[in-house]
């Protein structure tokens, strides 16, 4: 980012008018003049850069969990998580990992009844992090897909970011259960990310005789296509990705 900004700097001193120049030159306007000049524009920048921080923490208590999620839709696909329910997190790393998300979750369930109030809590979380992350989602691609395979595995998923909820989730796994977890809970995750992060969600399945690589292809096309949504696309900056000037 800073070599960013110096090439803008020296750019944009590169495209000044030819009578600027030799005004410089001739030393009508000596160095220190620019000092304010260059302070200000520095600033602006880092300004922007502050504002533009993509990070997000937030903290859901109840009587059945307290999650506490920290995330970076800029980040390196860092994850660290201590859930409790292990095949979760081999999963939410995939997201993080293909998503290039730093993400850090923490949760306390009551997992002694069973995994599913934690599996949905977490979902919910998440999904009010990526809300408060995104911000005004001006510059934001907006639309995400990709298709993952897996050996005979098949996933494709589908996501806009239109500020309405929907959920499509068409897998039919092969089995009930999971690394000891029942499949059930990832149509609750996708429900709650689904209803808080206000996007459309289109997960299917195309093919598939192992759950395993049923649904880590799910949730690697998952990560796949958040970033393409989230990636902030340079001709759209400071714009609306919707023609209603809103989402
Ligand atoms: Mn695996």
């Amino acid at each position: 980012m800073p070599v960013i900004t110096a090439y803008g700097f020296f750019g944009a001193v590169d495209r000044l008018p030819g009578w600027v120049m030799q005004s410089i030159r001739r030393g009508a306007y000596p160095p220190w003049r620019f000092a304010p000049i260059m302070a200000a524009f520095f600033r602006g920048q880092f300004l922007e850069l502050v504002m533009a921080e993509r990070t997000a923490f937030v903290e859901r208590n109840t009587l059945e969990t307290q999650v506490k999620v920290s995330i970076n839709l800029d980040g390196t696909g860092k994850a660290k998580f201590d859930i409790g329910v292990p095949f979760l997190e081999h999963m939410l790393d995939q997201i993080a990992r293909h998503g290039q998300i730093d993400m850090d979750i923490q949760s306390k369930g009551d997992l002694h009844i069973d995994d599913h109030h934690t599996v949905e809590d977490v979902g919910i979380t998440l999904g009010q992090a990526f809300s408060k992350a995104i911000g005004d989602k001006k510059g934001m691609t907006r639309y995400g897909h990709s298709y993952v395979p897996l050996d005979e595995a098949l996933s494709r998923v589908v996501i806009d970011f239109s500020g309405r909820p929907g959920l499509q989730m068409h897998v039919p796994f092969t089995r009930a259960v999971v690394g000891g977890f029942d499949v059930d809970l990832f149509q609750e995750f996708f429900q709650g990310f689904v209803n808080h992060a206000l996007v459309s969600l289109h997960i299917d399945n195309l093919r598939g005789t192992n759950t395993h690589h049923q649904i880590e292809t799910v949730f690697k096309a998952f990560g796949r296509a958040l970033r393409m949504a989230v990636t902030l696309d340079e001709r759209m900056a400071g714009q609306m990705p919707s023609t209603k000037g809103c989402l």
